[in-house]
């Protein structure tokens, strides 16, 4: 079997950040990063894709120019873990063994999981996903075919990454009606099983003031239950309904992100929690049961929203906590749930979200994030991409803190 230091199961957003720092303080052959693929995705720009504003492509590198040179890539997929014995096997039958484990596998998409779903995306042209490369670049086809009736965008009842991302694009859709002379013909819907439409109750009583004022239809507690493309057709329970009642609405387009979950062979391992996720200390990132262990990203059970901006600021925790655990010393970092959502408006407004465990607010800039804003916007489709493929992935962005404390002149958490 192969040894190493440091095993990294995942080459993603949050993977390659820690196996870029460990492989820089620990130095060459001593951090392995398991990753099947042979390209890495920058995910968050699939919304600006969506909008007919970026071209898929800008979204996407080679996993061997972002693997950092001094780690060696698996290139194969993790199918079994072994905590008890420090090791991990993979696709292509190797016993991987470690010394620490970081596990960044993000979250498994699960179109199966959804009636009429694989169907509707493989043969109805109206039916589209910003969730993957494959089906993102359907979204703005079917914005420019559009005629007239329902335009539905729906969030999945299970954990989402950036579950803000469902309604971005529907904003950027609705001004593209607009700019395009079918706002009239239009009738568009937000359909969320939630009771709120976001986790934030300062950017949701926002995004609530945005639908009322652009006319868009908010349907909260209304999941999404089967599509039937061949009536166009979207059924939905009414949760709020006991036992559910269904609701079914025509649609003449539907975005739909998939049911999303943790990795099957996560949540079929000791490593799970009891939700399938790697089960994490809240604070510090180490794994519950197993102290060798740590997990980043949206694999894990930080009991946040899912997202990169998340992941860079637990990559600033975990650096420490895993320097301290190396070390023989109790971790004491302590991470305080940050997370960003920027919820892109339309092609030149943009509402910067950023809240912690609490869901309180923990803006990095000395103004209100809550008001529609142009510089926001180009924060997130020009600034946010370079530093995602220059500092993030490289180790070397471990999130705003620094910046919120100085804009606020100390006066900040
Ligand atoms: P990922 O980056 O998804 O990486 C997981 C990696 O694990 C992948 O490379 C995968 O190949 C690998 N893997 C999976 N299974 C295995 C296995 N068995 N063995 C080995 N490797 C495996 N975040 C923001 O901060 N801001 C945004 O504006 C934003 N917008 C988004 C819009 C969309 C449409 C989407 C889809 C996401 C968005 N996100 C946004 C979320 C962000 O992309 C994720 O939260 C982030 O990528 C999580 O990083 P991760 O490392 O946990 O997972
Ligand atoms: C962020 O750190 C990050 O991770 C790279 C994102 O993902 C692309 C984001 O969207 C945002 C908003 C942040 C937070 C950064 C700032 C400057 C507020």
């Amino acid at each position: 079997p192969s040894m190493y230091k440091f095993v990294v199961v995942g080459g993603g957003s949050g993977g390659l950040a820690m196996a870029s720092s460990l492989s820089r303080k620990h130095g060459k052959g001593q951090v392995a990063v398991i990753e099947p693929s042979e390209e890495h995705f920058y995910q968050p720009m699939w919304t600006l894709v969506g909008g007919g504003i970026k071209k898929k492509e800008q979204s996407r590198g080679l996993t061997k120019d972002v693997m950092p040179k001094a780690c060696d890539w698996i290139k194969e997929k993790a199918v079994e873990f072994d905590p008890e014995n420090n090791s991990v096997k993979t696709s292509g039958g190797k016993v991987v063994q470690y010394d620490y484990l970081v596990v960044a596998m993000g979250l498994q998409l699960n179109f199966d999981k959804l009636k009429g779903l694989p169907e509707a995306l493989e043969n109805d042209p109206m039916v589209c996903c910003n969730y993957s490369y494959n089906t993102v670049d359907k979204t703005f086809k079917a914005l420019q075919n559009f005629k007239s009736g329902n335009a539905i965008f729906t969030i999945p009842n299970t954990p989402v990454k950036c579950a803000g991302a469902p309604q971005k694009i529907m904003y950027l859709t609705e001004e593209y009606f607009r700019q395009n002379n079918k706002r009239d013909k239009a009738t568009v819907m937000y359909c969320s099983p939630l009771p709120s439409i976001f986790s934030a109750p300062k950017y949701a009583a926002v995004m609530m003031e945005i639908c009322k004022k652009r006319g868009i239809q908010v349907n909260l507690r209304h999941n999404l239950v089967e599509i039937k493309p061949q009536s166009k057709e979207a059924v939905f329970a009414k949760l709020d309904t006991e036992p559910n009642e269904t609701i079914t609405l025509p649609y003449e387009m539907l975005h739909v992100p998939p049911p999303m979950g943790p990795p099957d062979i996560l949540k079929a391992s000791p490593l799970a929690g009891p939700a399938g996720f790697l089960s994490v200390n809240k604070e510090t990132g180490q794994h519950t049961k197993y102290p060798n262990v740590f997990g980043i990203g949206d694999c894990t059970d930080f009991p946040t929203s899912k997202t990169a901006a998340a992941a860079a600021a637990q990559s600033g925790v975990l650096k420490k906590t895993i320097n301290a655990v190396v070390n023989g010393l109790t971790p004491v970092a302590k991470y305080d749930g940050y997370t960003s959502c920027p919820l892109i408006t339309g092609r030149r407004s943009c509402v910067l979200a950023e809240f912690d465990y609490n869901l309180e607010p923990l803006e990095t800039f000395p103004f209100d994030q809550s008001k529609e804003r142009r510089s926001m916007y180009h924060m997130k489709a020009d600034f946010m991409p370079t530093m995602y493929w220059h500092a993030f992935v490289k180790g070397l962005w471990t999130g705003p803190a620094l910046y919120r404390k100085i804009m606020h002149l100390g006066f900040s958490r």
